[in-house]
């Protein structure tokens, strides 16, 4: 009887949102999955804590390394040791205010990472099909609806970063044949988004406040309109772009729009509190130049890929107050000790 070989992927980013998800459903599909982590001095695996230690009871089907996307030697020996059939690159300096912080640190990882990691494809002779984590960010002060023929303004250093990944991606299919694909996806979240996004930093809060824990909230810009789904779908569109026929650039979004201020109210409902009395103005959450609104048309993708998501924003927003909720009862005040700052 022949046995049919494990497809094996990798995973930068594995312990972002996004990655902990992908790694999640890649294992139920049956594949190996590698991930690169960062060195840090503290932990940074938690999202992953729990399939890494399933994972050893199944034969290590999850193996991680330590590896960084400023590190261009060490991409080519993992490329060469681990032998991917895809690659999907999620690590990026991802939070679009810091990287007006550090414009040239968010360039180096969010736009020459991706091509360190091409070229670490390329010159390990691989013929593996590559997904890069392109962002609604790109389209910037273009007004919406945008879809896979807008062209991009992008408003912030995360954004031109995000577009030379766009466009190096692009151009590694064209001039190498290389199955290369753009996944152009609007926000999305969950209960595993980071603290310092804006609908997890409601969320948590809202979650404080109804324990007691907290009676402000500090944000920036309430009028500005995103198309928030929910990341587990996220995550299914982007391997159905690898498993397409061809190699093409999609976008991911629900086609609906919201305000930072209707995230508030629909979070604060769920706890039956009104968010008017908590919310409070602070300027150091503004971005020196912002977008204004993103909603993204997904048709491409619903009919080469039959995407759909289902969970809209309201439902979205419910899911993660329930989430911080329960946390916060299981885990006591240590789980949220301190206000979210910087985000
Ligand atoms: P997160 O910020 O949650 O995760 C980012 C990941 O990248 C983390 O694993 C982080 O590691 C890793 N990372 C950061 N810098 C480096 C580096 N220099 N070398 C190696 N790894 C690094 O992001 P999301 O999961 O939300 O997003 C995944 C990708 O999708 C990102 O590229 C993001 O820009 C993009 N994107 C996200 C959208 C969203 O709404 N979530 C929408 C569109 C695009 P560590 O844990 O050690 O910090
Ligand atoms: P975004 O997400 O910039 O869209 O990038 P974020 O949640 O940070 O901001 C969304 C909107 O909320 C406004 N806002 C605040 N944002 C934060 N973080 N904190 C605040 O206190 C606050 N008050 C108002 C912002 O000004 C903004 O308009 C995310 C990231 O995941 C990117 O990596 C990804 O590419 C894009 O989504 C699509």
């Amino acid at each position: 009887m022949t046995q049919i070989q494990a497809k094996r992927a990798l995973i930068t980013g594995i312990t972002g949102q996004d990655g902990s998800y992908l790694a999640e459903l890649l294992l139920e599909k049956g594949y190996e999955v590698h991930g690169f982590i960062r060195r840090s001095s503290s932990f940074n695996t938690a999202r992953i804590d729990h399939i890494y230690q399933e994972s050893q009871a199944e034969n290590h089907r999850l193996i991680l390394h330590f590896a960084d996307l400023t590190d261009g030697s060490r991409l080519v020996t993992l490329l060469n040791e681990i032998q991917p059939d895809e690659v999907y690159n999620l690590a990026a300096q991802s939070h679009v205010r810091v990287s007006f912080d550090e414009p040239e640190y968010t360039a180096d990882t969010t736009g020459l990472g991706t091509v360190r990691l091409l070229e670490a494809i390329r010159a390990s002779g691989l013929n593996c099909r590559f997904y890069q984590a392109s962002s609604s960010e790109m389209f910037g002060a273009t007004p919406p609806p945008q879809n896979e023929d807008t062209p991009f303004y992008p408003r912030s250093p995360y954004g031109v970063a995000k577009v030379y990944s766009y466009w190096i991606t692009k151009n590694y299919r064209e001039a190498y044949g290389m199955f290369a694909c753009n996944g152009i996806l609007f926000n999305h979240e969950s209960p595993r988004r980071g603290g310092t996004f804006v609908t997890r930093k409601i969320t948590r809060a809202v979650a404080r406040i109804a324990a007691g824990e907290q009676n402000e909230l500090f944000m920036g810009n309430l009028d500005s309109v995103r198309d928030w789904g929910y990341a587990p779908e996220f995550v299914e569109g982007m391997w159905r772009m690898l498993q397409h026929d061809t190699p093409e650039d999609f976008v991911l979004a629900t086609n609906t729009g919201y305000t930072v201020r209707d995230f508030l109210k629909f979070s604060f409902e769920r706890a039956n509190l009104d968010w008017e009395k908590y919310v409070k103005f602070d300027e150091r959450y503004l971005r020196p130049t912002e977008v204004d609104a993103l909603i993204g048309d997904p048709g491409k993708a619903g009919d080469l890929l039959r995407w759909t998501p289902k969970v809209l924003t309201p439902k979205l927003a419910e899911i993660m107050v329930d989430a911080d909720i329960a946390a916060l009862e299981i885990e006591g005040r240590h789980y949220v000790d301190t206000p979210v700052k910087l985000g």
